[in-house]
Formats: structure tokens, C-alpha cells, sequence
């Protein structure tokens, strides 16, 4: 295995290709989207995640590693583009079926085909098998086929990259050896081999169970400020016991996984996964709740104004997918309400930005809906010379309460009944 084909430079696609690239292989990196092959090209990223900028770099300026629009011949296809929910909230599978598809003309005795991106249990078996099958080479016989899901967190991808454990799931147990023979290269976490379905379950069980726990710290939070205390003091102290795990409760939960892989197993077995569905619903209408408590804070001022800090589904990556800072806004433009939105680490058309001091200027409430390091830095002396009420509603405990209440803020958290 000398040449690796990536299709998709996305979030996973590209830090993938240039790990692989600056461990020695020949990679080529392949989009639809002709920005991303020129930017990667030059030795440049589209996207914002630390370290990576230095490894796609020298990896272009090696030589091993190119970017083109169109597959070309290798002896290992890595599959990474995305599989988003429908509007119905069934998985589309169309971005992987055109990869697939894509490959087929240089589909080969040998060739290792992998799928990395996240897909509904069953998707190598029943879906990516047939349509590689009409090459008329048999998977697992001619070919082999192997499910490796990604399990890197935004913000830590290419440090997980290499230090988690992989689960690798093969078509049969040979082609789960291929597999992981590619990832053994450079992973330093161990790698677990199993079936192809049953690493497809694995990754969707994660998320799953991050899902429900968020949903049960959220509902707990709810509940906390109906009974006028903190859930962070709550949830802090139950931690203290050794089997507890209480997750941190916030305005929603969004990025391209954890919102949306539940789905998957709620389209497969409605009947079945309850749970699983009623955490989605928890966890998609705490934006609602946000909306209706900033419209509080800001009743009877006229012509309201809210400073809405982030826009990123969460602390310092420029990703907005699902992000729940969204439905927050629109919901307080709904309401009337004018909304100026400072996310420094976004730059998104579709969002009008402010500059910091353009953003604060006149407003009624400074609105935390993501952990951005840099709200954190905040001097709340300042940021109070230019508003006009002195309102802080932190959903996301990022701020320092004391300093902001010192500078004569009143100040409110999600999960915490009344004033802070
Ligand atoms: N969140 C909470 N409360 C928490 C933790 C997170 O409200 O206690 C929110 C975040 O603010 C964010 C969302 O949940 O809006 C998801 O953030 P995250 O940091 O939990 O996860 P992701 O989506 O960035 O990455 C997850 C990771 N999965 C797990 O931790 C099980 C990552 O390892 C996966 O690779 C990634 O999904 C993926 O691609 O599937």
C-alpha cells in the first residue's frame, strides 16, 4: 500500500491525508469544490483546526501530497465526505454513494476501499458493497472493504488522529487486516478489529451516548432553575461519586456528529430507540428555552438589543453545522428583538458580523452561546462603557460571575433559577 486516494478534504478528509502524506505515502486528495483543491494546493487549509496548516504544508511542499477534483488510480481509497441528515431526518447517503461511485473505474484486484465517514449500521454491507460490486469484482474476495469511523474531536483532530484507538471493521476478517496494516502506520492508540456492522454501531453508540447524557444534564439543568439553584453546583457534587458523569447542560447541542448520528438509528428502529429520540427532542428545543429566557432579561426596554457571542457550535472551532446559537437568533429576531452577533473564529456570509465594539454598542444583553477562550478574556468594564443595560446571560458557564456582577451586570446562567 503505497497510494492513498482521500475523497473529501473536509474536517476528517484532509488532516487524514496529510498524516498520511508526512508518514510516506503518496496521497492524492480529492473535492468537488475547485477553492478547496487550489487552496490545498498552495499549501493552505479552508478550514479552521489547529496544528493542520503546518502538516498540509509540509506535506504539499514534500511532494507527496496533491489535491485534484477527480480520482485517480491507488491502491487504497479512503471515503471521508459528509453524510448530513434530510430534512425528514433520514441519513443521505448521496455524498458517499457519488465517492463510491467516483472510484469505480480504477477499482482493482487488491484495492483496499475504505469508509471513514459516519453511516446508519449496515451502510458497507448493504449499500457501498453492491454499488462496488458492479465492477463485476467481488468484495472481501477481489477487494477488500473496511469500515474505520473517525473519532476525533474538533479543535483536537490531528493529535486524536494519531493517539486514539481505532476501531476497524472489515467486510471480512482479512479486509479488517488490510485496514488496519494502513492505520497501524501511524495510529499510536490501539486498534480493535471487529466486522464492518459492528463498527458501524460503534461510532453511532458514542455520540449516541454523549446525546443522551447532554439531554439528561439539559432536562437536569431546566429542572434546577425551576427550584432556584445551580446545576453546576448540583451536577458538580453528584461527580464527586465514583460512578457519576453528569455532562455539562448548554444551549443546545449542535456540529455535524452528535446532532445528527441518533438520527440514524431512530430512522432504522423507531420503535425501538425512545430514548434515543426523546434526547434529540431535549436537546433541540433548548434553544426555545435560551430565546425565552433572554426575552426576559430584556422585557419592557424598548427596541431591545442582544450582543450574541458565537455563533460556532462550540469553543474555538469556526464550524457553525447544526450549531444551536442559530435557531437562537433567529428565534430573538423573531421576537423582535435586534441581534448583533461577534464570532471571531466565523466568517460566514450568510450571518451579518460585527465588529466587537459595533456589536456592543447600545445593546441590552450580552448573550453567551458559545465557549469562545476569547469572551472568557473579556473586561467587563470595558464592554459595559458601551452598552446600555448591563445584562449578561451566560449559557454556556464561560464567564467569571464575580467580575461581571462587580462591574454591575446583572448576571444569569442557564441552569441557575434566578441571578447568578
Ligand atoms: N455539549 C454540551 N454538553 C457537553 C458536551 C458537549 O452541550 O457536556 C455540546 C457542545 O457544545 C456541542 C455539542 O455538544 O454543541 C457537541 O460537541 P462535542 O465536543 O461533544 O462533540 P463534537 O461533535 O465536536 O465531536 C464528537 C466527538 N464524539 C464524542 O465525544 C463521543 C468526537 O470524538 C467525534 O469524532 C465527533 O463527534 C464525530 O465526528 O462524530
Amino acid at each position: 500500500m503505497q497510494t492513498v486516494c482521500v475523497l473529501g478534504l473536509g474536517y476528517i478528509g484532509l488532516p487524514t491525508a496529510g498524516i498520511l502524506a508526512t508518514n510516506g505515502y503518496e496521497v492524492l486528495g480529492v473535492d468537488v469544490a475547485e477553492r478547496v483543491i487550489a487552496t490545498v494546493n498552495e499549501g493552505r487549509i479552508h478550514i479552521e483546526e489547529p496544528g493542520l496548516h503546518t502538516v498540509v504544508q509540509a506535506a504539499i511542499g514534500s511532494g507527496k501530497l496533491r489535491a485534484a477534483l477527480a480520482p485517480e488510480p491507488a491502491d487504497v481509497f479512503i471515503i471521508a465526505v459528509p453524510t448530513p441528515l434530510n430534512a425528514d431526518k433520514t441519513a443521505n447517503m448521496d455524498y458517499v454513494c457519488r465517492a463510491a461511485e467516483s472510484l469505480l473505474p480504477h477499482l482493482q484486484a487488491g484495492t483496499l476501499v475504505i469508509l471513514e465517514s459516519t453511516s446508519p449500521p449496515g451502510t458497507c454491507r448493504d449499500l457501498l458493497k453492491p454499488i462496488l460490486e458492479r465492477t463485476g469484482l467481488r468484495a472481501g474476495e477481489d477487494f477488500c472493504l473496511a469500515h474505520c469511523p473517525e473519532r476525533v474531536l474538533p479543535g483536537k483532530i490531528l493529535l486524536e488522529l494519531i493517539k486514539n484507538d481505532r476501531v476497524i471493521g472489515g467486510l471480512t476478517p482479512a479486509c479488517a487486516a488490510r485496514a488496519g496494516e494502513l492505520y497501524a502506520s501511524f495510529v499510536e492508540g490501539e486498534i480493535f478489529l471487529t466486522d464492518a456492522t459492528t463498527a458501524e454501531m460503534v461510532k453511532i453508540l458514542e455520540n449516541t451516548y454523549r446525546d443522551v447524557n447532554i439531554a439528561l444534564a439539559n432536562e437536569a439543568a431546566l429542572i434546577c432553575e425551576e427550584l432556584g439553584i445551580d446545576f453546576r453546583e448540583a451536577a458538580r457534587f453528584a461527580n464527586r461519586h465514583p460512578r457519576v458523569n453528569l455532562h455539562s447542560a448548554g444551549p443546545g447541542v449542535g456540529g455535524h456528529c452528535i446532532s445528527v448520528d441518533p438520527w440514524f438509528l431512530v430512522e432504522k428502529y423507531p420503535d425501538t430507540a425512545k430514548l434515543i429520540r426523546l434526547a434529540r427532542d431535549r436537546n433541540d428545543g433548548m434553544p426555545s428555552a435560551v430565546v425565552a429566557r433572554t426575552c426576559g432579561l430584556i422585557e419592557g426596554i424598548a427596541s431591545p438589543k442582544v450582543t450574541a457571542l458565537g455563533l460556532a457550535y462550540k469553543g474555538n472551532v469556526d464550524d457553525i453545522r447544526e450549531s444551536p446559537a442559530i435557531p437562537v437568533i433567529e428565534g430573538l429576531r423573531a421576537a423582535g428583538v435586534t441581534v448583533s452577533i461577534y464570532d471571531p473564529h466565523v466568517d460566514d456570509a450568510r450571518f451579518a458580523q460585527r465588529g466587537l465594539e459595533e456589536a456592543l454598542a447600545g445593546s441590552d444583553c450580552l448573550l453567551v452561546l458559545t465557549d469562545h477562550q476569547e469572551y472568557g478574556a473579556f473586561d467587563p468594564e470595558q464592554v459595559a462603557r458601551q452598552m446600555r443595560t448591563r445584562q449578561l446571560y451566560d449559557t454556556r458557564s464561560l464567564m467569571d460571575v464575580s467580575r461581571w456582577k462587580s462591574a454591575g451586570f446583572r448576571v444569569e446562567c442557564l441552569g441557575h433559577g434566578g441571578e447568578a
